[in-house]
């Protein structure tokens, strides 16, 4: 049975990049067979709930107030148009819907809000996610509460690299909610974005910072920057497909049980490099044809892929 392990130094983590592309897939998809069914991926559709505006000043978002992207700022959405968005989600056959609003962090009235929208989706017998900024843990328990599934904070890139990326919160901010949700008894969803100038020992140090946390994040969306017009980040290089599938293969090694998620990005990927980090280990995307503010792949593209991979 596979070990699960909470003490990685750096140095293991940086071997596994460097292994034969070869050795590390066969050694992750290996783990990923003995933990779950390698013909099954888990989908989730995302909405965002309240666009743009966002006072932090991530240099890859779309939705930061200090970058001129040409979003339009929108309210906090209704509770009908949630219903709605929801009850589509469920026809496309999604299993957990994901709400997104581009906040630092919510403030306890808005928190009323969003904890309607979470029963509303809990009503139609889906699983809930969100993902708001940071939280207290009073607002954790709330959330907790109102029986949400998941909340979604991504630690997004090293501790080092950190602020290189963003200078209005710090990393710390990142694990401090994280440990506030996850002591609320909430599954944590938590990962990062690949593109973001990073060298691969950040990408190690990220994954070590989340496997050798007490308790694995339950899911780990690992991102490909959606560069953004207009963002410090929006000509920044890209990394190779192989280095991407590098990366899922090392996350699945270090998190076996969790479920990683191919998230933003996918886009840009061929079929064949998807099918190539099925293998290596991820086993969940976003569905539908809206991330937050950008596009995904179109539902029949998805469809087709999973139909030629017999994938269900
Ligand atoms: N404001 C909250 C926060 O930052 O935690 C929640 C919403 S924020 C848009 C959620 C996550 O989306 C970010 O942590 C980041 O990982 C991801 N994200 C945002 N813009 C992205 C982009 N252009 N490409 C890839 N991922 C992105
Ligand atoms: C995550 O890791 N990726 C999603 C979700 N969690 C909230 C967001 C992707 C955003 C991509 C850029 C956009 O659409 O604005
Ligand atoms: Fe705001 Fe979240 Fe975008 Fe950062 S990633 S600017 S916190 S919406």
């Amino acid at each position: 049975m596979t070990e699960i392990r909470h003490d990685w130094s750096l140095d293991e983590i940086n071997a596994l990049f460097s292994m034969p592309f070869n050795d590390l897939l066969f050694k992750a998809h290996t783990i990923h067979r003995e933990n779950f069914d390698p013909n099954k991926v888990q989908v989730s559709q995302l909405l965002n709930i309240k666009t743009g505006a966002c006072p932090e000043d991530c240099s890859y978002c779309s939705q930061s107030s200090k970058y001129d992207t040409g979003l339009e700022r929108e309210r906090l959405m209704s509770l009908e148009e949630v219903r709605d968005a929801a009850l589509q989600a469920k026809k496309n056959g999604s299993e957990r819907f994901c709400m997104g609003a581009a906040w630092r962090n919510p403030t306890d009235k808005s928190l009323d809000r969003v904890i309607d929208m979470i029963k509303v989706v809990k009503s139609l017998d889906m699983e809930s996610c969100v993902t708001l900024g940071m939280l207290t843990s009073e607002q954790a328990n709330r959330l907790k509460e109102a029986g949400l599934d998941y909340y979604n904070h991504n630690l997004d890139t090293s501790k080092e690299h950190y602020s290189n990326v963003i200078t209005t919160r710090c990393f710390q901010d990142r694990i401090d909610t994280l440990e506030n949700v996850h002591k609320a008894g909430i599954n944590v969803c938590s990962g990062g974005i690949l593109g973001l100038g990073e060298r691969v020992e950040d990408r190690a140090s990220m994954l070590q910072t989340l496997a050798n946390m007490e308790h694995h994040p339950d899911s780990v969306p690992i991102n490909l920057l959606v560069p953004i017009p207009g963002t410090p980040l929006e000509f920044a290089d890209k990394p190779s497909e192989i280095d991407f599938i590098r990366c899922i293969a090392v996350a699945r090694i270090v998190m076996p049980k969790s479920v990683v998620r191919l998230s933003a990005g996918r886009t840009d990927m061929s079929e064949s490099m998807q099918a190539t980090c099925f293998f290596a280990g991820a086993n969940s995307i976003f569905y539908g044809d809206e991330l937050l503010t950008t596009p995904n792949v179109a539902q029949n593209k998805d469809q087709e892929l999973f139909a030629s991979l017999g994938i269900n």
